[in-house]
């Protein structure tokens, strides 16, 4: 078996067979961010699935399954990105939602795994 180590250097448990490696700085995943919806009483329910379908790439029933869950619950995920990612599509959403005069507003959170 082989297993990642973040602290030691790579050592070799003989007792249980176990290959342990260092880590390598280099080659380790980035924080990962949520893009987030938030509801609103103005934004028409069909921009948000254009929204979703546009920026998201999501198809017609899946953004509409995400719009209608912010719609019932206040807030929902549209995806799951690196942090420069999220905040351009945020970004995105909110531009989009200004240029057509709709109060939709988009956040990002960070994931803790
Ligand atoms: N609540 C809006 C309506 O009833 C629809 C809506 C859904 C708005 C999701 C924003 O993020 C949103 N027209």
């Amino acid at each position: 078996m082989i297993k990642l180590n973040s602290s030691k250097d790579n050592e070799l448990d003989r007792s249980s067979g176990t290959l342990v490696l260092e880590e390598d700085p280099q080659v380790k995943e980035p924080p990962m961010y949520q893009v987030v919806l938030l509801n609103d009483d103005y934004t028409p329910m069909e921009f948000v699935v254009y929204i979703l379908q546009y920026i998201f790439n999501h198809d017609h029933e899946k953004a509409t399954q995400i719009m209608m869950a912010v719609h019932s619950r206040g807030k929902g995920v549209c995806g799951i990105f690196p942090k420069e990612i999220a905040e351009m599509k945020s970004h995105e959403i909110i531009k989009m939602a200004q240029a057509h005069e709709h109060p939709l507003m988009s956040e990002i959170e960070p994931l803790t795994d």
